[in-house]
């Protein structure tokens, strides 16, 4: 956990310079590949809120526009971030929901020692709706030689050598939460100056009572995750549910709370990835005093086996995905 305190108005750039002085060993390239992080996520950001735009010129008529606007968003998403990350010579490899293989860095830029998967806008189907969505992120050092390209086995690998992790959240405001072993810090974007400031430091999972969950298909879970359910009501939890991954996350990082999505017939292995969803988030959620796991056991002990493995996913306070784990 960051002991440090920061002062009102700490940028992330001095933020992350700080924690490298104090980090034995930095040489930057982290601080390199956060900063990187930083600006795809405004320029996301930008693009998503004209997403709006799109959607009322769409109104025309001109299906076109807002079709293919909000279509490319995802796609939009997916390039910048990596156009971002490749380079700056810290990172080697990306692994994204949108890409079917990996995409390595091209050999006109320098390859890093990290290898980045990333959700690049989980939730984009809420878009056209103004609902809030995100890029959720995890980073692993290379296990590969620096001097090699990247391959699979720096990435199907358990998901406790992460070694950071978080997303970018675009809703009423834009917020970067990042988690490292020092902790997990949240920085809101002030878009008038275009800089993220510290707004949210030491997150820690507080205790709460409610759960978010898609109850359209609380009827095909197993009946121990259903038994849960009712002892919740029973007990007068609250219900909160965005549909979107990231947006539900954070209000229970931030309030308290479980999100939970369970197996079904439908998706016997899940809905949710693994390397780009479920293990970011674990990362998260166990570094502020939360946990995760996939219902029989925690998601950071899993291995990816393929790039886009599904999991179920019980995630938040610790205590509710402890009653919901059946080991
Ligand atoms: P459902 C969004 O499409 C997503 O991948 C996650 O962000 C979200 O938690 C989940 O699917 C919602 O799924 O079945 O409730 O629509």
């Amino acid at each position: 956990m960051t002991d440090r305190q920061f002062e009102e108005g700490t940028t992330l750039d001095r933020f992350l310079m700080e924690t490298m002085r104090a980090t034995p060993g930095a040489t930057g390239h982290f601080v390199n590949l956060c900063q990187s992080v930083a600006l795809a996520g405004k320029m996301i950001s930008a693009r998503v809120n004209r997403a709006g735009l799109a959607g009322l010129l769409g109104e025309t008529g001109e299906v076109n526009i807002q079709g293919e606007f909000v279509q490319k968003l995802d796609r939009y998403a997916n390039d910048t971030f990596i156009r971002a990350l490749e380079h700056r010579g810290h990172t080697a490899m990306v692994v994204s929901e949108e890409e079917a293989e990996p995409v390595l860095v091209p050999s006109r830029f320098q390859s890093g020692r990290y290898v980045v998967t990333v959700d690049p806008l989980d939730g984009s189907s809420n878009i056209d709706v103004n609902a809030t969505i995100g890029t959720i992120f995890g980073v692993f050092r290379r296990l590969t030689d620096e001097g090699t390209n990247a391959d699979l086995t720096d990435v199907l690998r358990p998901g406790d050598e992460i070694v950071a992790a978080g997303y970018i959240v675009y809703g009423s405001g834009t917020l970067l939460v990042l988690g490292t072993e020092l902790g997990v810090n949240g920085f809101t974007l002030d878009p008038t100056v275009g800089e993220f400031f510290l707004s949210h430091p030491n997150i820690r999972i507080p205790k709460g009572k409610t759960y978010s969950c898609n109850e359209a298909y609380s009827l095909q879970w197993p009946e121990p995750t259903q038994a849960w359910l009712r002892r919740c009501k029973e007990q007068g939890w609250r219900a909160r549910y965005i549909g979107s991954l990231v947006a539900d996350f954070h209000r229970n990082l931030l309030k308290g709370g479980v999100f939970l999505y369970p197996a079904t017939p439908k998706s016997p292995e899940g809905k949710l990835r693994l390397l780009y969803e479920a293990f970011p988030l674990a990362y998260l959620a166990e570094r502020a005093g939360g946990a995760a796991t996939d219902g029989r056991g925690r998601i950071l002990d899993r291995v990816a086996q393929s790039l886009h493995d599904r999991t179920p996913l019980f995630i938040g306070d610790p205590d509710a995905v402890d009653a919901l784990t059946q080991s």
